[in-house]
Formats: C-alpha cells, sequence, structure tokens
C-alpha cells in the first residue's frame, strides 16, 4: 500500500507487477548508439573513481561497447553469481512494487533510454542510469544481500509508516554511497557512477561535506534530487552497510520520530569528518 493506501495499477500493456518485455529487438540504432556514447563517456572516467567491485562487475556482466544489452544475456550471468535478475518495467513504479521486486532479488529498470540531446538530464530513471549505475554492484555478493534487505526493510517501513527516513538510506548508499577503500575513498551508488559530472564532484569538490556513514544520522538527514549532493557518507566497507541493516528498526524509527532533520550541510560533533565542504558550489546557487 501506498502511504495514502491507494496504489494505482499498471499502465496498459504492463504486468499485474509492472514488468514489460524488454523488446531488444526493437531498439533503434540510434539507441544504441546513445547508450554507448554514454558508456565510452563513463568507462573513460571510472577506473581509479569507481570501487573495484562495480568496475569487476561491469567486465563480468559483459555490459560493453556494443550497445543496449539484451537483459536475457545479462540475466544468464547475473544470476549465476548473486540470484539476482534485471526485468524491464516502463519508469517509475509504486513504492510497493519496487520493495517486492527487491525483496525478491529482481532489479526493476526502466526499458527506455534518454535521447541525445539530453544525455545529462532524466526526469525517470532510463536504461542507462538504472544498468549501467546500478546492475554492477548486483553482482557483489555482499551488496546483493544488502539490495534484497533493503526491499524487505521497505515493505516493512511501509507497514510502519516509516518510508521517508529508509528512502534517505537509499539515497545515500545505493545511489550516492562513497566506500572507504586501501586505495581511497570510492564511488559504488549508481547516482553517481551514471553521471559525468556527478563523478568528478562526489570525489573532487571542495564543496561537499564527506561524512562516516552513521546509520540514523543518515535517516536523519534530507537530501537534494535536482543537483549534486551537499553531503556524501562514506562506509568502510560493503560488509559494514550490510550489517547495518540486519537490525530491527522499530526501535530506529521509534528515536527518529523523536529526532530532528539535520540541516543538509551541518556537521555535527559526533561526524566523523573525513572532509570538510566548502559548501561553495550550493551557496553559488539562487
Ligand atoms: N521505481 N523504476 C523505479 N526505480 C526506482 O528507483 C524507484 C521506483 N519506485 C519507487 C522508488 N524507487 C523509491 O521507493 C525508492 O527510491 C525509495
Ligand atoms: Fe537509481
Amino acid at each position: 500500500m501506498s502511504a495514502d493506501g491507494f496504489t494505482p495499477g499498471p499502465p496498459p500493456g504492463a504486468r499485474p507487477d509492472w514488468t514489460i518485455d524488454q523488446g531488444w529487438d526493437a531498439y533503434s540504432q540510434a539507441e544504441h548508439d546513445v547508450w554507448i556514447t554514454l558508456y565510452e563517456r563513463q568507462a573513460a572516467m571510472l577506473p581509479n573513481r569507481a570501487c573495484n567491485p562495480f568496475l569487476k562487475g561491469l567486465e563480468a556482466l559483459d555490459l560493453h561497447r556494443a550497445g543496449i544489452p539484451d537483459f536475457a544475456r545479462v540475466n544468464a550471468e547475473l544470476q549465476r553469481l548473486t540470484g539476482w535478475t534485471v526485468v524491464a518495467v516502463p519508469g517509475l513504479v509504486p513504492d510497493e512494487v519496487f520493495f517486492d521486486h527487491l525483496a525478491n532479488r529482481r532489479f526493476p529498470a526502466g526499458q527506455f533510454i534518454r535521447k541525445r540531446d539530453e544525455l545529462d538530464y532524466l526526469q525517470e530513471p532510463d536504461i542507462f542510469h538504472d544498468v549501467f549505475g546500478h546492475v554492477p554492484m548486483l553482482t557483489d555478493p555482499v551488496f546483493a544481500d544488502y539490495m534484497a534487505a533493503y526491499g524487505r526493510g521497505g515493505q516493512r517501513a511501509m507497514q510502519l509508516g516509516q518510508l521517508h527516513n529508509l528512502a534517505r538510506l537509499y539515497w545515500y548508499t545505493v545511489e550516492f554511497g562513497l566506500l572507504q577503500t586501501p586505495a581511497g575513498v570510492r564511488i559504488y551508488g549508481a547516482g553517481i557512477v551514471s553521471s559525468r559530472a556527478e563523478s568528478l564532484f562526489a570525489l573532487d569538490d571542495p564543496s561537499p561535506n564527506r561524512l562516516g556513514f552513521a546509520l540514523e544520522r543518515v535517516m536523519r538527514t534530507p537530501y537534494r534530487i535536482d543537483d549534486f549532493q551537499q553531503v556524501y557518507f562514506i562506509v568502510p566497507s560493503l560488509q559494514a552497510l550490510l550489517d547495518a541493516t540486519l537490525q530491527e528498526f522499530a526501535p530506529i524509527y521509534a528515536r527518529l520520530a523523536k529526532a530532528q532533520d539535520i540541516g543538509i550541510e551541518a556537521i555535527l560533533p559526533s561526524d566523523e569528518i573525513i572532509t570538510r565542504g566548502t559548501q561553495a558550489y550550493a551557496k553559488a546557487k539562487p
């Protein structure tokens, strides 16, 4: 059930679980070429920026220069590695549908691709964001378990009316997460790895704060959907991220209900500061 108790049905042509056929044979060469452009742009910059599990996943699934990947081919290997599959959906799906897929190790991916004249603009997640951005990490066994746990947690949060807090966890990890490694800070968040500009900004720009990941702290922090993040959270390992979620969240929600949100650019005395940002980028905006 959605927050108002009403979940819209799937659009015409979609199944009850909102999935559709990918229709791989129907992509035009122009659409394949958009994938290739985006792929080459990102692949060139991600060594020493994306974390090893991401880069390894990209190789393992052979999401390569040939064009938009065929989910049937990707799924054969992904399912073998971690039991996950990718399913095609028309666009954003209702929260309860999204969580049911994740809890069952199915990642819903937009079937369509952005237009050539809007390479950096996305209203809804397309196949490049979803498949290039999200799917490589699903080849990592620990991250794969984290995403499934998140799906179950989402179902539970909806029952408890606490989705707005849990959604922040998704945002600051799955979409915009950074990982500490012996070689330095690396990207694992799909919203960063699928964006040329944010792949640079998230790691190198002096503007944003970069703080150690702390579950309840993250769940108290609002986020921006329309621009670069003002704060990124760095996990010490993917295992630490998974471990943080393998606990009963009801007491956490009870504490969060009494706690205030934290300002998006705030640094608390309890924060582990990895980079104290200047916030110059955010301040320069009207
Ligand atoms: N649907 N296709 C799609 N992709 C998402 O990332 C998505 C969604 N529906 C809901 C949703 N995300 C949110 O519930 C989560 O980001 C919390
Ligand atoms: Fe995403």
